[in-house]
């Protein structure tokens, strides 16, 4: 068991009521008409019930216009233009399930039962069998179902961080999944098989490139390779996108300059959107990641986010594509907080933007740390169309290596109430634009992105629990509204098994593992005090010209945090009122972020009960207790699963372990020099062999031989 077939494990039902129940259920499916999406449907239908039940279901068409025939059990796959169809259901759920819900029912005539999927397109007839499978993997009855379901939000996406010399920036499982080098003649079963697991949580896009981009991804050359990956995508509903360079008509084009005002510049963006909807007539847009970490943008000549962001849009409205223009902006500058620089820039742009473009979002208002503030950009855009960005590879939560279940940061951020108008603007409203009734229409641009952490890796994502990341965006994307502990379930069922000695201890373990992270890397608040140069490991220390870690932690004698308050940097004032407060008072603002918004004396009591420093050490001391729990309750379910993932997990969560320690050690030992304060009692001192403090260099080594204290 190699984990390849992710959450797609059909496995043998074995409780044989419940497989005979499938078995007159499915006996054979039924549809109208055949195109490469219902074919897909089709197939997975008959892979997965033959593996489930054993049976290879009879297929069957049914003549447009006729009527539902009750003389044999079955599935009918069919979309509601069917009269007959159409009749089972009302026009309110018709209507709701849109473009690319579906609607599952069983109905009943004497003793015959047909289990109806219905959808107003193919796509929603695929997804709704990827559902079916779902309920059959969870071990779910089928005897009266009656499911409406529908995505809250029309882009949900995957952005690939992906180079064309196949390394993944930030990638932690293996190389790209892309082959250019035999794109566009081969498409690899694995490309395919991307695409169902996609199509399975009803992921529809995929941006193939890094945002750090090469414009070579936009040469005829490798347009005419993405059309192939696109022409594979495009049975399961997913469209490509591409990172557009700004400065490409330089670039490509030779031009003087890439000024997006510059009816040259405007010319050459034109043709070459032509020229890529020549190729790939169903192409989704571009992801611009511009005027950031030193790539190009309109800044260079003194335009704004929006004439740039716009001048593309305009080169792509034609044809349906839009801009997902990213406002992960910053300079370090010391003094500088980092934190309001985006809003800064982007807030004095609502409403210039076009139409067809979408502001894309990190969660918090610096970089996908481990806990951040949200990013108070959500709700303060009331007249753009804001996107969120969360990234579902580990960056900065231990690469492949840590088990960290994500469902429940993104359930957190997703659930932010932003009080933007009023109490209950979540930031999952300000995304599906629920927030001012009257603007709303069913052709809002809405749309939610995550940083894949798939890649070449047998098992696609490194750690086995990495899957569950991809799973559990695919969910929040269809949902934001979704429960993390529902996913998290779901995924253990299909994935692993259906044995509640395996389900419930192992679920309970996902969903504290964020925590859990967090407490050893970076608690109360804290953030981006990671080794500096690959965010891997502990690095309170680091240095770097022009700025330091202390810019993030603001340790001293005194004590540690940042004030963001009207004292300080002032970022509490970028929130709506309410907020406002309940930030720039210590006692209001929740314990997990008081570091992120205050400077606090080591001596101080906080709401732990204990003084700063004390409270401090013991969530580094508690992080790595609770990896040691993990460890255990994972041991105690030997037996229950397959011995090649229990292996490779057993392995990982060592690890885990020993690199929690590297992080408390170094962390507690860092502070320790500021704080001048003895660990609590119960605390034993860390292990400083490996260490080499007091210099504390940039680049510790990797703890191979941390001795187990
Ligand atoms: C940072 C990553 C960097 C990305 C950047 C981004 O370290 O590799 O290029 O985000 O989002 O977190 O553009």
């Amino acid at each position: 068991e190699n984990g390849y077939n992710l959450w797609l494990r059909y496995l043998p039902i074995e409780n044989v009521q419940l497989r005979q129940a499938y078995q007159r259920q499915l006996s054979s499916i039924a549809i109208y008409k055949h195109s490469p999406t219902i074919d897909a449907a089709l197939k997975e239908l008959i892979n997965g019930i033959n593996q489930m039940i054993g049976k290879v279901p009879n297929i069957s068409s049914i003549p447009g216009g006729a009527a539902i025939n009750f003389k044999t059990n079955r599935l009918v796959l069919a979309k509601l233009d069917q009269p007959a169809i159409a009749a089972q259901f009302s026009t309110v759920e018709r209507r709701q399930i849109g473009q690319e819900g579906y609607l599952i029912k069983t109905i009943r005539q004497n003793r015959v039962q047909q289990i109806l999927i219905a959808a107003n397109t193919d796509i929603g007839l695929l997804y709704g069998s990827f559902h079916l499978l779902k309920l059959m993997q969870t071990h779910q009855s089928l005897q009266a179902l009656n499911i409406q379901q529908w995505p809250r939000l029309k882009l949900r996406i995957l952005d690939h961080w992906d180079n064309l010399n196949g390394t993944v920036e930030r990638g932690y499982a293996g190389y790209s999944l892309w082959n250019w080098q035999t794109l566009p003649g081969i498409i690899q079963k694995r490309y395919i098989d991307y695409a169902r697991a996609n199509a399975s949580i009803g992921i529809n896009g995929a941006v193939l490139n890094n945002v750090n981009a090469s414009v070579k991804s936009l040469t005829r050359e490798y347009l005419i390779k993405t059309a192939a990956l696109a022409k594979a995508f495009k049975p399961y509903g997913i469209k490509v996108y591409l990172t557009a360079k700004f400065s490409a008509p330089k670039e490509l084009g030779h031009l003087k300059t890439a000024d997006p005002l510059d009816p040259a510049v405007i010319k050459w963006w034109q043709d070459k959107v032509k020229e890529i909807y020549h190729y790939i007539p169903n192409f989704g847009g571009f992801l611009v990641k511009a005027s950031s970490e030193g790539q190009p943008g309109p800044g260079d000549y003194g335009r704004t986010h929006a004439d740039g962001a716009n001048m593309m849009a305009a080169a792509l409205k034609p044809y349906g594509g839009i801009v997902m223009w990213r406002t992960f902006v910053y300079e370090n500058k010391k003094g500088a907080d980092r934190a309001k620089q985006g809003y800064e820039e982007f807030k004095p742009l609502d409403g210039k933007f076009a139409d067809n473009v979408l502001l894309q979002a990190k969660y918090g208002p610096i970089d996908f740390q481990p806990r951040e503030a949200f990013n108070p950009l959500f709700g303060a855009m009331p007249h753009t169309h804001m996107m969120m960005e969360f990234q579902i590879t580990q960056e900065y939560f231990g690469f492949a290596t840590h088990l960290v279940y994500l469902g429940s940061l993104f359930q957190e951020y997703l659930r932010k109430d932003t009080y933007q108008k009023g109490p209950g603007t979540t930031i999952a409203k300000v995304l599906e634009e629920r927030v001012n009734p009257e603007t709303a229409d069913s052709n809002r641009l809405t749309g939610i992105a995550g940083v894949a952490n798939i890649g070449t890796d047998v098992n696609w994502c490194g750690h086995p629990f990495g899957q569950a990341n991809w799973y559990a965006f695919g969910r929040f994307a269809w949902n934001p509204m979704s429960s993390a502990d529902s996913i998290a379930e779901d995924w253990l069922k299909m994935t692993f098994t259906n044995d509640p000695g395996f389900v419930n201890p192992i679920k309970k373990l996902m969903l504290g593992s964020r925590e859990v992270a967090v407490n050893y890397m970076t608690p109360l608040g804290l953030s981006h005090i990671m080794n500096f140069a690959t965010h891997y490991g502990p690095g309170p220390w680091s240095k770097f010209p022009g700025w330091d870690a202390r810019d993030y932690h603001h340790a001293d004698s005194v004590g540690i945090g940042l004030d963001r308050t009207a004292t300080g940097s002032d970022a509490v004032s970028q929130y709506a009122p309410a907020l406002a407060a309940k930030y720039s008072n210590l006692k209001t603002t929740p314990l997990n972020l008081i570091l992120w918004f205050h400077h606090i004396g080591w001596d101080q009591k906080i709401a732990t009960g204990e003084t700063m420093w004390n409270s401090l050490v013991h969530y580094y001391y508690k992080g790595v207790k609770q990896v040691a729990a993990m460890q255990q309750i994972w041991q105690s379910m030997k037996g229950k699963i397959d011995e090649d993932r229990f292996n490779y997990v057993t392995q990982l969560l060592k690890q885990q372990h020993l690199e929690a320690k590297w992080w408390r050690n170094g962390c507690v030992l860092y502070f320790q020099q500021y704080s001048k304060r003895p660990l609590p009692k119960d605390c034993k001192e860390p292990g400083k062999a490996y260490w080499n403090y007091p210099t504390f260099k940039p680049d510790l080594p990797f703890p191979y031989h941390l001795d187990d204290q």
